[in-house]
């Protein structure tokens, strides 16, 4: 009888920690696993790595708060999946910040600001950034802020 009983138990021991193992496993699949899968939006490939890209030039002399091109050209339109990845060139002999005057964060590539990702563009450096939402995304360099320039994003075929 003894041998029985303690067979019994361990057999109980055994089943509630099969369920407590599967509830857990469970319980961490639905609220935890897949909310962190979720959390990034999916971005259609072509949005991620679009086909063209945008160039901005930083001109020589942008520091200089009487000329006023700078960002060259200072407003640019491109459509999502097409040419929404945007290269900032500094082409100017110091360096310069592309730093969004909204704090525009993207959902997928995070802060529009270069002071965030490699911090000032050094001279003869690009700084790029891929807008994966349309919209209006108005920029200035932190140090000079007069230099300002705006980005369109069009929604395109998306
Ligand atoms: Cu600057």
């Amino acid at each position: 009888m003894q041998g029985l009983s303690t067979q019994n138990y361990a057999a109980g021991i055994s089943i509630i920690t099969f369920v407590l193992v599967v509830t857990i496993s469970m319980a961490y699949y639905q609220f935890i696993y897949i909310p962190a899968v979720n959390e990034k939006p999916i971005v259609a490939a072509a949005i991620l790595h679009p086909p063209q890209t945008t160039q901005i030039n930083i001109l020589p002399g942008s520091s200089q708060p009487s000329q006023t091109k700078n960002f060259e050209p200072k407003q640019i339109s491109a459509d999502l999946g097409m040419a929404n990845k945007v290269i900032w060139k500094n082409t100017d002999s110091v360096p310069h910040s592309v730093t969004s005057d909204t704090n525009y964060n993207d959902p997928t590539f995070g802060k529009f600001n270069s002071i965030s990702h490699i911090g000032l563009v050094p001279p003869g450096q690009i700084f790029n950034f891929t807008f994966t939402q349309a919209g209006e995304y108005p920029y200035h360099c932190e140090p000079h802020p007069w230099m300002t320039g705006k980005v369109s994003i069009q929604k395109g075929k998306f």
